[in-house]
């Protein structure tokens, strides 16, 4: 073993904290040669079921695992942390407006980031999943003064696999045939997921399926499906969320496999105006994340862009205050 890596884990008793914990804590997400610290932060009320998790971490006797601290305080979750996973999230409650959600979460990424600023490894690496994810990890890498702005990510990944999913069985092609594809935007209804540089065993997607396909059922598909599987299995996506967690910060920490999707401080890229926590087209090489910089985008994508990238700008407006 060649170190201890540190992880903080925001909304630990969460069903994705519960669906990712045991999985970084066997080695999955950074490999057999890191020991791992696992800091888990939670709110007093969700402590007791905190306890039982970490008594289950306890139980699996992992080779890997040094040490686990639980807490309800953000600056000893932070403490020297190396990868911060910010999960834990206020859930939209009956009568909440958009503005509300925006505003309760507000006060908690303010906090997470000052905290992770305050008492995080120089070197930190933050990905946020809690929702509105983009525009969170916009107030926390506001409030993370001491940090730099490509230390903060959000989670588009697990979209970007379920656009992968989707079009492999479209074509009945196995998934790793599937290269290119780009998640566009906000992780939301407005996410713009891009076929026109993606292909299939090297064919253009877009001589594979009709453009109808493309536009009435692959994008609504894809922008929909977290709604999809809250209708099924009546809880939303947990399983498949703390998968796309795990590989966003194994390829960030290593390489991506080709092209893959994070949302990440816009510099400008593609004329997205600069700041604004956006989905790109991403390849992650030696502990970096480079932005693919050389997408042809026709009139269409250009649009979709444009409608996602506005929600975001409505959405920091409504938290301008705090940033
Ligand atoms: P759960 O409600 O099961 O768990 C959230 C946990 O966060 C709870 O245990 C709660 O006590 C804790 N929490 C709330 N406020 C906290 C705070 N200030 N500090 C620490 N912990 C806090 O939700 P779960 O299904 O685990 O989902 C977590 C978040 O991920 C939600 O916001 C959800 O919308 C979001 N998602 C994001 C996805 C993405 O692709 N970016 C996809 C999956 C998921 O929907």
């Amino acid at each position: 073993m060649s170190k201890t890596t540190r992880i903080a884990v925001t909304g630990a008793a969460g069903q994705i904290g519960y669906a990712m914990l045991f999985r970084i804590a066997s080695g999955e997400m950074l490999g057999a040669q890191h020991g791992i610290d696992l800091r888990l932060l939670e709110i007093p009320p969700a402590m007791d079921a905190l306890r039982g998790v970490v008594m289950e971490l306890e139980d699996c006797a992992f080779p890997l695992l040094e040490n686990v601290v639980p807490t309800t305080d953000p600056n000893e979750a932070f403490a020297d942390v190396d990868i911060a996973l910010l999960v834990g999230a206020r859930p939209r409650g009956a009568g909440m407006e958009r503005k509300d959600l925006l505003e309760a979460n507000g006060a908690i990424f303010t906090t997470q980031g000052k905290a992770l600023s305050d008492n995080a490894s120089r070197d930190v690496r933050v990905l946020v999943v809690g929702n509105p994810a983009n525009t969170n990890c916009l107030i926390a890498v506001n409030n993370a003064k001491t940090l730099a702005s490509n230390q903060f990510t959000a989670m588009t990944i697990l979209d970007h696999h379920r656009a992968v999913a989707q079009l492999a069985q479209k074509t009945r092609a196995h998934v790793q045939d599937v290269r290119n594809l780009a998640i566009w935007g906000n992780h939301s209804s407005t996410m713009f997921p891009e076929l026109h540089s993606a292909t299939v065993k090297g064919i253009d997607a877009l001589d594979l399926v009709t453009m109808n396909w493309y536009t009435d059922e692959f994008i609504p598909c894809v922008q929909q499906r977290g709604a999809q599987i809250i209708q099924a299995k009546g809880t939303s996506s947990a399983a498949s969320a703390a998968n796309a967690a795990i590989d966003h910060m194994r390829y960030w920490c290593t390489e991506s496999p080709g092209t893959t999707s994070m949302s990440i401080v816009s510099q400008g890229e593609y004329g997205i105006e600069s700041g604004l926590v956006f989905s790109y087209p991403i390849v992650c090489h030696g502990g970096q994340i480079d932005v693919i910089q050389d997408r042809v985008l026709d009139d269409f994508a250009q649009q979709r862009i444009k409608l996602t990238e506005q929600e975001l700008i409505e959405e920091r407006d409504a938290i301008r205050h705090l940033l």
